[in-house]
């Protein structure tokens, strides 16, 4: 009995563990935006779209820090436009925006006062985070920092799995990180969070990336996530945290968890409960701009994900890497032209919506999203144009029904048996 006591009691004390005071209803309220917004550009952009083949090629490569000053040296994106960024993330129905800062490479985009690897010292000379957040703010887009954890230029970021520089054993380790001091590190990060929290104005996300603990891994311990979080929180109350510090002891260790380049099966939960989430995903395969990938997704893929993904109670960060001259690729371009279309017609089934309750059955090869507010049901159609479709369940459910793309009525009916037409439009398009 003592035993079973002490089990339930460690228990309790793990899930209850918490960093902050907040409650589920004020953080409920924290996110509510950003669960309304469902929408948002990821940007990895860097000294990597130099060599344009992964953001990953210094590690893929094994590249040294001087093979990879070429890349410094020639850094100059004449054509950088943040405004025409933010227009064509605006135009594809986009809320908010999360650009890399500093990616795993450890080079800044912005002017930090604790390194000389920055945009400044560049043949750009300029502070590119600051212009991005005048634009994307001067658009209503709301502003996230993407700050990569790992830094495999700092001298003292220890190697380890993730590193370019690969030890095969744990002598060699020993020998490469000789004088290197990860607390070092720690305050090195720690200050550059600081700075963009407290130079750029509001920010309403931070996305930091990411943790591999284990055998020559790094997590909580190593990033001083705790203490960071903390920091975080102070400068920026209102400030949405993504889930990849390796707090996953603490209830409150990030506020929405991250599927990466794959789709969720369904709404994911902790501990029970649905927790709040974000696909990201790219393009075409890279994050950082890819010159020669052929593996571009087309506009119906990409919408049929960020429907699929509300559908499921989730948010969609759709990826650009954009070039070394500072221009967003023109595929990527031409898809979110071709999703803000759409977008400018339908968002009102993306905005607002959410998972729609068990009783609304899902129509074969279509997508289901609701308005728990307006109580209004979106069914997306995959296979339209139909002449004819049925709801099952639905009897008594619908007083009115229309099209989106130009609001024009839907007949329906609740016939005893599902009656069906094959040509033209009939008395009635939808059967109950
Ligand atoms: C990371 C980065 O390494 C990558 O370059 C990109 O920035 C992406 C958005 O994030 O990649 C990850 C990180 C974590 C997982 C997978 C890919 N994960 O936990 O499965």
């Amino acid at each position: 009995l003592l035993l079973l006591c002490t089990l339930f009691a460690l228990n309790v004390s793990a899930q209850g563990k918490k960093l902050f005071p907040e409650t589920p209803e004020q953080k409920e309220k924290r996110l509510a935006w950003w669960t309304n917004d469902r929408f948002g550009m990821f940007i990895h952009w860097g000294l990597y779209a130099l060599p344009a083949r992964h953001e990953w090629v210094k590690n893929r490569e094994q590249l040294t820090d001087s093979a990879y000053q070429k890349y410094f040296e020639y850094f100059n994106p004449d054509l950088y436009n943040p405004k025409e960024w933010a227009r064509q993330a605006k135009a594809a129905g986009m809320k908010y925006a999360v650009i890399t800062t500093k990616h795993h490479e450890g080079f800044c985009l912005f002017d930090s006062k604790f390194t000389d690897y920055k945009s400044t010292n560049t043949p750009i000379k300029k502070d590119l985070i600051k212009e991005w957040v005048e634009a994307f703010r001067a658009e209503g887009i709301k502003i996230g920092f993407y700050y990569s954890l790992i830094d495999w230029h700092h001298p003292d970021f220890t190697v380890d799995r993730s590193h370019p520089q690969r030890a095969k054993s744990d002598a060699e380790y020993d020998a490469l990180n000789k004088g290197k001091d990860m607390a070092k590190y720690r305050t090195y990060l720690s200050n550059q969070v600081r700075e963009l929290l407290t130079n750029y104005g509001k920010i309403d996300i931070l996305w930091l990336d990411f943790s591999y603990p284990g055998k020559n891994g790094k997590g909580h311990e190593d990033w001083g996530s705790e203490s960071l979080i903390k920091m975080v929180r102070q400068l920026q109350p209102g400030i949405i945290v993504n889930d990849r510090l390796d707090l996953k002891d603490y209830e409150d260790g990030g506020d929405f968890v991250t599927p990466e380049q794959y789709k969720v099966a369904a709404w994911p939960t902790e501990n029970g409960k649905r927790v709040p989430w974000e696909t990201c995903q790219t393009f075409s395969g890279s994050w950082g701009y890819y010159r020669d990938e052929t593996t571009w997704k087309d506009v119906k893929q990409l919408l049929v994900l960020l429907i699929e993904s509300v559908s499921k109670g989730g948010n969609v960060l759709l990826n650009v890497g954009p070039t070394a001259r500072g221009k967003i690729d023109y595929r990527a371009e031409s898809a979110l032209k071709g999703m803000g279309e759409w977008m400018e017609v339908n968002s009102r089934s993306i905005y607002g919506c959410t998972q729609a309750p068990e009783k609304y059955a899902r129509p074969d090869n279509s997508l289901i999203t609701y308005n728990p507010v307006t109580k209004r049901l979106y069914v997306h159609l995959l296979d339209y144009p139909l002449q004819n479709f049925t709801l099952p369940g639905y009897k008594g459910k619908i007083k009115y029904a229309q099209f989106l793309h130009d609001g024009s009525e839907i007949r329906f009916s609740a016939p005893s048996g599902y009656g069906y037409r094959t040509n033209g439009l009939g008395e009635n398009d939808l059967n109950l």
